[in-house]
């Protein structure tokens, strides 16, 4: 089954909202196999955030993202880049709709609270950039025969 690399973000972190943004992901029928809080420095970040340098932003993105804690997540499901990408809403908030995570707690692009992948190549790398094959766990739950 896919696999997408959420981070919740400083701002989510420092406004309490992580529990909410995962319970969306989680109540989604998304499966958590791997999960991490940290600090990322400015290497990791750069990393990350590689395809976005030379952009205008990306000094302030990295900046950032490196100004609190992080808690990196895999999420396992049926195309789960794209529903984590629905769920999170546009890049802006302001543009976001209402229903999505950032269209329902964010205000402004600078602080939109969550990361998805955005493709499945791209969440390959990404996932490799925080965990290793040994961090991310393969089990069943109870529930899954209910969801698919
Ligand atoms: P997304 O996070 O929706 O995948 P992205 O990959 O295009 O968006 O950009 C990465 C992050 O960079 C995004 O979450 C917020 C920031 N960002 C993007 N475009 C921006 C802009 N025009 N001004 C300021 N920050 C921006
Ligand atoms: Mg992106």
């Amino acid at each position: 089954m896919e696999k997408s690399l959420v981070l919740i973000k400083p701002d989510a972190v420092q406004r309490g909202l992580a529990g909410e943004i995962i319970s969306r992901l989680e109540r989604k029928g998304l499966k958590i196999v791997a999960m991490r809080m940290l600090r990322m420095d400015e290497a990791m970040a750069r990393r990350h955030y590689a395809i976005h340098e030379g952009k205008a932003f990306f000094d302030d993105l990295v900046r950032f993202i490196v100004s609190g804690p992080i808690i990196a997540i895999v999420f396992q499901g049926r195309h789960a880049v794209d529903a984590v990408r629905q769920m999170a809403g546009a890049t802006d908030p302001a543009r976001a709709q209402t229903g999505t995570i950032r269209g329902d707690l964010g205000m402004d692009i600078g602080h939109n609270l969550i990361h998805g992948s955005d493709s499945l190549e791209n969440a390959s790398d990404e996932i490799d950039l925080f965990f290793t094959a040994e961090d991310i766990l393969s089990y069943d739950r109870e529930t899954d025969r209910w969801i698919y």
